[in-house]
């Protein structure tokens, strides 16, 4: 979206709304929030925020009202995190894929094979790690974003042009990531050649082979048609996609204790919530990517040994990171290995 058609769209947004949204005081307050997502109405980000605004208005008996967002409208992923951050919209799912050059701690997501292979575990460890939830968080807030909650969308696949079973089968090969640079680090450890885009592009371009393959959970490769512009699908479980449920620092610390309070409870129980949608939503695409006759796509799955030649190729990156990317010489990553190592022990 052109700038200045964003910049626009924002100044409408704050006149709309801004911090705290209508506010008649006392009794009988309204408030009227903003939530913007990066996916479309069915996926798992826009369905979380539907639920949470559904919960909100019940839980405050109508007082609460949120408009949620579809991507698409507000401008590109980065767009969306300048909203939030200046308060043009309270509440965003963001993914810290799209944050990088900004809160470079945040790139720990981007390592490979670093959460356990059980998506219950990593979701537990997403909820209860301090080194996330605390220590994380602080580093988002120096920037305006409080991330209140960190959860899994899936473990993420890789689609490709062809078939992709071991690291030399990246050599040179045209990969698209989100535009955190650790996230393009990460397919360099493999030789592979990355490019950065939003996945609006993504379809056209992997259609027209500007790039020959992307990675994401099964649901998101179901619904935003990439299998039908793939010919292959590898089950390489290589990392989980991360998402953020985060909110507007000024904007949350303003609220009232008792609202405060029920935004805290709300986005606590959308937790489970959201491990049983994305998990649905994974294993019916699952289903119907392989019975897509008309789109049939090649599904490998790798075996141990072909996915530890891939952790070895990503070992280093954990390097990269604590002495290239961390401002606090890799702190949180060590803190959230110790946390990793207790909870699967
Ligand atoms: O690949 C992406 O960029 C998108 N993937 C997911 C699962 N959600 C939104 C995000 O922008």
């Amino acid at each position: 979206m052109n700038a200045a058609v964003v910049v626009l769209l924002s100044l409408i947004l704050s006149a709309c709304g801004g911090n705290g949204g209508d506010s008649t005081g006392g009794e009988g307050q309204t408030y009227n929030w903003k939530f913007v997502t990066e996916e479309v109405d069915g996926q798992v980000q826009y369905e979380y925020a539907e639920e949470f605004a559904k919960r909100m208005n019940e839980k405050s008996d109508g007082a609460v009202n949120i408009d949620v967002y579809e991507f698409g409208g507000l401008g590109s992923e980065t767009d969306q995190v300048e909203q939030l951050q200046n308060g043009a919209v309270e509440l965003a799912i963001m993914s810290p894929g799209f944050t990088g050059n900004m809160v470079k701690e945040g790139q720990i997501f981007a390592l490979h094979f670093l959460f356990p292979d059980s998506a219950e575990k990593t979701q537990e460890i997403l909820n209860t790690s301090e080194a996330l939830n605390t220590d994380l968080r602080k580093k988002y807030e120096e920037h305006s974003i409080s991330p209140l909650a960190y959860w899994t969308e899936g473990a993420m696949q890789w689609t490709s042009s062809k078939e992709i079973t071991e690291p030399a089968d990246f050599n040179n090969f045209k990969m698209r990531t989100q535009t955190s640079p650790l996230i393009l680090e990460s397919y360099k450890a493999y030789n592979a050649d990355p490019t950065p885009m939003s996945w609006s592009e993504l379809y056209t371009a992997l259609d027209r082979g500007t790039v020959e393959g992307q990675e994401n959970p099964i649901f998101f490769i179901g619904d935003a048609s990439f299998y039908e512009v793939q010919d292959h699908m590898t089950i390489s479980n290589h990392n989980n996609y991360v998402a953020m449920t985060t909110v507007n620092t000024d904007w949350y610390n303003s609220l009232d204790e008792e609202m405060k309070s029920m935004v805290d409870e709300t986005v606590k129980e959308m937790q489970e919530w959201v491990f049983e949608e994305q998990k649905k939503q994974n294993e019916e695409w699952l289903e119907k990517i392989k019975n897509d006759e008309e789109n049939p796509t090649e599904i490998v799955e790798l075996t141990e040994e072909q996915r530890k030649m891939f952790q070895e190729k990503a070992l280093p990156v954990r390097d990269f990171y604590r002495n290239e990317v961390s401002t606090v010489d890799g702190e949180i990553l060590d803190k959230l290995q110790e946390e990793i190592k207790s909870a699967t022990e």
